[in-house]
C-alpha cells in the first residue's frame, strides 16, 4: 500500500569516493602503478568482496564435532564464500605486500590501504590475516627460524598460503596472560614438544598454524611461573589427512558480533608444536604479532568509521524529512561533519602508525621514530577502536529505524565495531602498556612525543587567530618536556603515578 519506497544508499568504489586516501597517497606515494594497483582492487572489493563479506555474516561457521559414524573429527565448517576470501586475500597480496617491500620504507601504508579498502566489505577475514601477519612478523623478528612458514604465510598462492591464529587468552588470564596460562609443553625425544592445556579463545580456528604460549616443564613435571616460565611455540593446527593435531574443539563460542569468524575453545591435549623464541622469551617474542594485530585492528576501526559515514552522507542525499533532503538540514549536517572529522583523524593516525612501521622494518626509522612506534601503537588501537563504537553507532542512528534493521547489512557494522576495543587488549591494559613504554624507556617515548608534536606544530601554516593558543600550547609542552627530562632519573613507579 502506497507507492513511495525510499532509495537506498548506495556503495561505489571505495578507492574512488575515497578523496582524503588518495589525496594522502598521491602527496606521498605518487606511483602510478600502486594507483592502478588500488583502483582495480578496489573494485574486486566493490564487486566481488561486499558479497561474500555479507554471506559470511549470514552464514557463520559450524562445528562438526562427529562424522557419519560416530567418529570425533572437530571439524570446522565455513561457508564457500569465507573460503574465497582467503583465496582473494592471497592473490591481491594483502599481507605478501608488506614483506615484499616494494615501496621501500612507504611499504606499509600501501598495503595497508589494501587492508582499509577491504576491511569494511570482508566480513572479518581482516582477523585471520593480522594473525597471519603477525605471525610473519615474529618468524622474521626472530631470525627466521622457520623459513617455509614465512614463505607460506607471505605468499601470493593461493595454494600455498597458508594463515595463522594466535592462542594467548586462557580462561585465568585474557590480559594478564604471565600469571594465567596453565598449558606446559613437555619436551619430547626428537627435540620437539607436546602441549597439554586449554586455550579460551582461539579466533580463526580454521588457520593452518598458529604461535601460542606454553610452559615449558622440567625433569620432575615442574614449571616456572610468571613471564619468565612461557615460551612461544608454533604449531600446524591440522593433520595433513584433515584430523586435528593433538587438540579438541570444545565448542564454537556464541558472540554478539565477529560471527563470520569461528571463534573457539580448545583442548590441547598433546599438540606436537615446535619451540620457537628462546626459553622463557615467549612474551617479549610474541610482542612482535601484538604490534602487527593492534595496527591492523587501528586500520580497520578507522576503515569502518570511513565506510558509515560514506553511507550515512550517501543517505543524506537521497533521504527527504519535513519538506528536503536530510543533507540540507543543518543540525544532520553537523552530525555528519562530526562524523567525518572522527574517520579523517583515525585514518591519518593510522596511516602515521603504518609509515612509522615501514621505516623500522626496512631500517630507516631514527631513534624517535621508533620510540613513537613503540608509544601511538597501543595509543591509536585503543583510541579509534573506541572512536569506531561511537562513529558507527551515530551512523546508524543517521538512517533512523533503518540503521537497526539487520537486512540492511548496517547492525552488523556496530556488533563487529564493538569487539575493537576488546580483542588485542583492553583499553585500559593498553594505557597500562602505554605507561610500561614510557618507564621502560625512562621517559624518552613521552619526550619523542612531545618534540614530534611541537615540530608539526611549528611546521604548521596556522592562521593568526590561532597563534597564541598554539603558543600556550608550545609553553605547556615545553614544561612536559622538562618533566620528561627530570623523569629520567627517577624510578618507574613514581613516574607512573605522576603520569
Ligand atoms: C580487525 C583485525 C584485528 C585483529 C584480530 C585479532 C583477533 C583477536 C586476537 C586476540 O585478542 S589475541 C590476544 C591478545 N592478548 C593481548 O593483547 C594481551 C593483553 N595483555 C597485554 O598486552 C599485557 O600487557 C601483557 C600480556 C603483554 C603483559 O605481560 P607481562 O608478562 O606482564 O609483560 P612484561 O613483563 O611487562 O613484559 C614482558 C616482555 O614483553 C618485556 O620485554 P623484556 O623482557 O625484553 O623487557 C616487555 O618489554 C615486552 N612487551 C610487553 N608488551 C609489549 C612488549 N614489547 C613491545 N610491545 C609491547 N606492547
Ligand atoms: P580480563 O583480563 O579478565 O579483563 C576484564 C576487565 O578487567 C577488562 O575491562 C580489563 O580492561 C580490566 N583489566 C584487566 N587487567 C587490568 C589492570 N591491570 N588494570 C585495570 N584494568 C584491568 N584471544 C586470543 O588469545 N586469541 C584469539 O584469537 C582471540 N579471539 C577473540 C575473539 C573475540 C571475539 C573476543 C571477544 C576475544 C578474543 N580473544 C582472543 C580474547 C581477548 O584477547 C581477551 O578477551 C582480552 O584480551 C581480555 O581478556 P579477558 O577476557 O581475560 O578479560
Amino acid at each position: 500500500i502506497g507507492t513511495f519506497f525510499q532509495e537506498q544508499p548506495l556503495l561505489t568504489n571505495p578507492f574512488t569516493q575515497d578523496a582524503l586516501l588518495q589525496a594522502y597517497l598521491r602527496r606521498h606515494i605518487p606511483v602510478q602503478e600502486l594507483e592502478v594497483d588500488l583502483q582495480q582492487f578496489s573494485e574486486c572489493v566493490f564487486s566481488e568482496v561486499e558479497a561474500l563479506g555479507r554471506e559470511c555474516e549470514l552464514h557463520p561457521p559450524v562445528l562438526q564435532r562427529y562424522d557419519a559414524w560416530g567418529r570425533r573429527v572437530d571439524r570446522i565448517i565455513t561457508c564457500g564464500a569465507w573460503g574465497r576470501l582467503r583465496a582473494l586475500a592471497a592473490q591481491h597480496g594483502l599481507v605478501a605486500a608488506g614483506y615484499e617491500r616494494t615501496y621501500g620504507d612507504w611499504s606499509r601504508v600501501y598495503q595497508m590501504s589494501k587492508m582499509y579498502l577491504f576491511a569494511p566489505s570482508a566480513g572479518l577475514y581482516t582477523c585471520p590475516l593480522a594473525m597471519t601477519d603477525g605471525a610473519a612478523k615474529v618468524i622474521e623478528s626472530l631470525g627466521m627460524p622457520a623459513r617455509e612458514a614465512f614463505d607460506r604465510l607471505t605468499s601470493r598462492d593461493e595454494s600455498r598460503f597458508w594463515t595463522s591464529g594466535q592462542w594467548m587468552t586462557e580462561r585465568r588470564g585474557g590480559s594478564d596472560v604471565s600469571g594465567g596460562t596453565e598449558t606446559v609443553a613437555r619436551r619430547q625425544q626428537d627435540g620437539g614438544f607436546k602441549l597439554y592445556g586449554f586455550k579460551w579463545f582461539t579466533s580463526a580456528t580454521d588457520a593452518d598454524m598458529t604461535l601460542t604460549l606454553a610452559r615449558i616443564t622440567d625433569e620432575h613435571g615442574h614449571t616456572t611461573p610468571g613471564t619468565r616460565g612461557l615460551s612461544l611455540f608454533m604449531a600446524q593446527v591440522w593433520s595433513p589427512d584433515g584430523s586435528t593435531n593433538g587438540v579438541e574443539v570444545q565448542r564454537l563460542k556464541e558472540k554478539l558480533g565477529t560471527r563470520q569468524v569461528p571463534t573457539a575453545e580448545l583442548l590441547l591435549d598433546g599438540m606436537n608444536a615446535r619451540l620457537l623464541s628462546e626459553e622463557g622469551r615467549g612474551v617479549a617474542s610474541i610482542a612482535n604479532m601484538l604490534t602487527i594485530t593492534r595496527i591492523y585492528n587501528t586500520v580497520c576501526a578507522a576503515a569502518a568509521m570511513r565506510r558509515i559515514t560514506h553511507l550515512s552522507r550517501e543517505y543524506a542525499c537521497k533521504r527527504s524529512v519535513f519538506g528536503k533532503l536530510l543533507k540540507d538540514h543543518r543540525l544532520h549536517m553537523q552530525t555528519l561533519c562530526r562524523m567525518e572529522v572522527e574517520s579523517r583523524a583515525a585514518f591519518l593516525l593510522s596511516m602515521e602508525v603504518c609509515r612509522l612501521l615501514g621505516r623500522e622494518e626496512c631500517g630507516s626509522a631514527n631513534e624517535r621514530e621508533s620510540l613513537l612506534l613503540r608509544l601511538l601503537t597501543p595509543v591509536a588501537k585503543l583510541y579509534t577502536a573506541k572512536q569506531a563504537v561511537c562513529v558507527v553507532s551515530e551512523g546508524l542512528e543517521s538512517f533512523g529505524g533503518q540503521g537497526y534493521m539487520e537486512d540492511t547489512g548496517l547492525p552488523s557494522m556496530l556488533r563487529d565495531a564493538q569487539v575493537l576495543s576488546i580483542w588485542e587488549g583492553t583499553t585500559n591494559v593498553l594505557s597500562l602498556d602505554v605507561l610500561r613504554s614510557i618507564g621502560k624507556s625512562s621517559g624518552s617515548v613521552l619526550q619523542a612525543f612531545f618534540i614530534d608534536v611541537r615540530e608539526r606544530l611549528l611546521a604548521a601554516e596556522v592562521c593568526p587567530a590561532l597563534r597564541p593558543a598554539l603558543s600556550s600550547l608550545g609553553t605547556a609542552l615545553s614544561a612536559l618536556l622538562r618533566f620528561t627530562e627530570t623523569a629520567e632519573s627517577r624510578p618507574a613507579e613514581t613516574l607512573e603515578l605522576s603520569a
